[in-house]
């Protein structure tokens, strides 16, 4: 796909929206021990016999910790306005509490400044899931005493990097950390508990509010927000029973997340549902959930359909799927962002994370990843649509930059726009980031067009 066939699209974008690239601390540093960084519980997880599909790890993973200056050359080459990464909480406090690692933190300030002298700002992410190991030891995100450890941590990096960086997200994603890490156990720490779930998820959700507070009391001045991933939920019948599980499953993955942080309340239907697993919530916690947030992140890569009998397939569906086996619809973005919009009183919205897993192939320099860019450019439409319809919406980042460490997938899943060599390290913009380098270019000179007019220059 080349501009030719959307010639408009980024002309439906107001000049303030933010164009980025997103990747997180595990996926991509590597280093895990280096410089004093402490283990994370991803770095256990890995060494877990079947844990993770390749039985790779991210000891190495893109290098970035050494190589962090060429990636942040490439990233300014595409032209994006901001770079959302995450800073790894055992790389600044190795053990979670007690001594803080200077030269951690001294790597982040590099990081940020070196965006800044770049022209490209930084967004930053204080959890993308690599909690510190010895946190686990005493119940990790289950145990209550994680929460002001959290808020301690939002605290000093906001020192350190708050009067540089435009926004700050606390938690990436917190139904993968509850329902993955520690319900289905397909993720660190790899636990199969759902009463144990839900209080990771309480404490997230807890420590995320306190935390807003904290910095705001603080006088910290960037935007502060969490990142959800969300998807439009459908039953895969008209059946009662499945439509009945539609709404549970809606109310486990949106509701249970949207509800206390612009509610100030977890659905009835859920904590009926739960019932003794419901979590334990002391006095105040529902109104610091609630408190305002500045943005909120969504992260949607497809939607979600269920059947009361768990048989569905998304190969069913018949539409196209990425190499995840997820189905590719656009379509949803739209309707999630519609949903929540008239659901909630929002701030703005930010599109977090959005791109594919497809099976590239490097051949001579090169990688035609055709669907990739088609699929990024179905879902920047998907948003002007939403935001046509009234949707405040002020972002929209690329998952991923480079390919990187896809959890339990390994190495064998690729989303990055470039590809990555993992032997040589090479990285090689695929043709998805020369589109979105062109279309940034687009964007750029829309931006200019329209400063020019408004000055009547
Ligand atoms: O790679 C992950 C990322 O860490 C969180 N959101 C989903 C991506 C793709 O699975």
């Amino acid at each position: 796909m080349n501009m030719t066939e959307l010639p408009t699209l980024h002309e439906r974008f107001p000049p303030h929206f933010v164009w980025g690239v997103a990747t997180s601390s595990f996926q991509i540093e590597g280093a895990p021990e280096q410089d004093g960084k402490g283990l994370s519980i991803w770095d256990q997880f890995c060494r877990v016999p079947g844990a993770i599909a390749d039985a790779s790890n991210g000891d190495v993973a893109c290098a970035h910790y050494s190589r962090w200056q060429e990636d942040l050359d490439l990233i300014a080459s595409l032209g994006v306005d901001a770079y959302r990464f995450s800073i790894a909480w055992p790389r600044v406090r190795p053990g979670g509490s007690g001594a803080w690692n200077e030269k951690g933190l001294d790597f982040y300030e590099r990081l940020v400044d070196g965006m800044l002298a770049r022209g490209v700002k930084p967004y930053v992410t204080l959890n993308h899931w690599d909690l510190p190991l010895e946190l686990q030891a005493t119940g990790g995100w289950a145990n209550r005493d994680t929460v002001p450890l959290f808020v301690e941590y939002a605290r000093k990096v906001a020192t350190r990097l708050g009067d540089r960086v435009p926004s700050i997200t606390t938690h990436n994603e917190p139904w993968v950390m509850s329902v993955l890490g520690h319900e289905s156990g397909v993720f660190a720490p790899g636990l199969k508990n759902r009463a144990m779930a839900m209080q990771v998820a309480h404490h997230l959700l807890l420590s995320h509010g306190l935390s807003l507070q904290a910095l705001r009391a603080d006088g910290c001045q960037a935007d502060l927000g969490i990142v959800l991933n969300l998807s439009p939920m459908s039953a895969a019948t008209d059946s009662a029973a499945d439509q009945a599980k539609k709404v549970l499953e809606d109310g486990r993955l949106v509701r249970w997340y949207m509800d206390p942080l612009f509610k100030s309340a977890y659905p009835e239907d859920v904590l009926a549902y739960l019932g003794q697993d419901a979590p334990q919530v002391q006095a105040g916690d529902m109104q610091a959930i609630a408190t305002p947030l500045d943005f909120l992140g969504i992260n949607y890569y497809t939607r979600s359909v269920v059947s009361a009998d768990d048989s569905w397939k998304s190969s069913q569906s018949g539409l196209p799927l990425t190499d995840m086996g997820w189905e590719i619809y656009p379509e949803g973005l739209t309707e999630l962002l519609l949903r929540v919009h008239q659901d909630y009183e929002l701030p703005v919205i930010f599109v977090t994370e959005n791109g594919g897993a497809f099976p590239d192939v490097l051949d001579n320099g090169q990688v035609h990843d055709a669907a990739r860019t088609e699929y990024i450019a179905k879902h920047i439409e998907a948003i002007a649509q939403a935001m046509d319809q009234g949707v405040p919406l002020g972002g929209y980042m690329v998952w991923s930059l480079l390919d990187n460490f896809e959890w339990a997938s390994g190495y064998e899943k690729r989303f990055g726009i470039v590809h990555v060599d993992f032997a040589s390290q090479q990285r090689t913009p695929k043709d998805s980031a020369l589109w979105y380098q062109d279309y940034l270019r687009c964007v750029h000179a829309h931006r200019a067009s329209l400063a020019q007019a408004t000055t009547g220059a």
